[in-house]
């Protein structure tokens, strides 16, 4: 019978019941959730065996993950790194296993481009010149901002850092107070917030805040509400990955933007895999460039997605 209920699932879903090992990052972050739930839902609509494993944010445990599904000689393995670089030698064992690796929402920094499939992400040097050109206008080309940075090494926070002074380098009067990692988390963003509050005479002299992820932002907030000053108003903050409680944030007035960075990835990740397979070609990079949202469909926004 058990056989019988294995064979119908394969004519069932039409795709051969493929394993695929998930290395995630962690839980850090509203985004991350949401990206994890909306994977783990692609791959049992295609009738995948996701092995899902989550990293609390460490390296080493991504790395104890993948070499777990090499031995298990899964069919493919996405990867969501943490960091950029100490990839090459676990990818390595994963190509002499003829494993295809998908990079799913960040990069890696290898010798060899080949050590993995694709990479399918946003590209994050683009929404950092968005961000940087919404405040330059916003502010006439003068201000004095604070940078909330995510994690240290991840290509998200290497490349959103990179993209906004791309642009602001080109307004002489933008200039940046202080910059710091507060690790993509909603109390990493309060604390340096607050830090920042502190060394800059209670945030007066401040314009503005660019946080690399709207939960940063969202600390922000609070840290700014509780130092006695108006968040929106008093600073101007703008924030990416769009997630539904920065629309509500934006709706109240405390926050003036952010920019989408799209969940959904585990259905290009696994057509990359299938694609693979086939022995069809498959680009290096799959992009999905979010737009940016605004205070006037705030509400809208936040009722639509806390309804999904
Ligand atoms: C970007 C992603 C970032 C999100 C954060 O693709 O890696 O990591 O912007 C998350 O919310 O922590």
């Amino acid at each position: 019978a058990l056989l019988v209920g294995a064979s119908l699932a394969v004519l069932s879903t039409g795709a051969s019941a493929l394993t695929i090992g998930f290395s995630q990052i962690g839980s850090e972050s509203g985004w991350r959730t949401s990206e994890t739930e909306s994977i783990k839902a692609e791959a049992k609509k295609r009738g995948i065996d996701l092995k899902f494993s989550d990293a609390q944010q460490k390296q080493e445990n991504q790395i104890k993950a993948l070499r777990s599904f090499i031995a298990q000689g899964v069919d493919g393995i996405l990867l969501a790194p943490v960091v950029e670089t100490g990839w090459d030698q676990v990818l390595k064992e994963a190509k002499d296993a003829k494993i295809p690796v998908v990079l799913v929402d960040r990069g890696v920094k290898v010798a060899d481009e080949s050590l993995y499939l694709t990479k399918v992400a946003s590209d994050f040097v683009e929404e950092g010149r968005l961000a940087a050109a919404w405040l330059a206008t916003r502010t006439s080309g003068k201000c004095r901002y604070v940078e909330l940075q995510g994690t240290v090494g991840s290509s998200a926070a290497i490349d959103r850092k990179k993209g906004f002074e791309d642009v602001v380098k080109l307004f002489p009067r933008m200039e940046q107070a202080r910059s710091q990692s507060g690790d993509f988390t909603r109390s990493g963003g309060k604390q340096v917030m607050e830090s920042f509050l502190k060394a800059e005479d209670g945030g007066k002299a401040l314009c503005a805040v660019y946080a690399h992820n709207d939960d940063m932002a969202l600390g922000a907030i609070q840290a700014i509400k509780e130092a006695g000053l108006k968040p929106g108003k008093d600073l101007s903050i703008i924030s990416i990955d769009a997630v539904p409680d920065i629309f509500k944030a934006m709706a109240d007035g405390d926050t003036n933007a952010t920019i989408e960075l799209n969940p959904h990835l585990g259905g290009p990740a696994f057509d990359a895999i299938d694609a693979a397979k086939a022995g069809k070609p498959v680009a290096k990079w799959i992009k999905a460039q979010g737009p940016l949202y605004l205070p006037d469909t705030a509400a809208d926004e936040y009722k639509r997605r806390s309804a999904q």
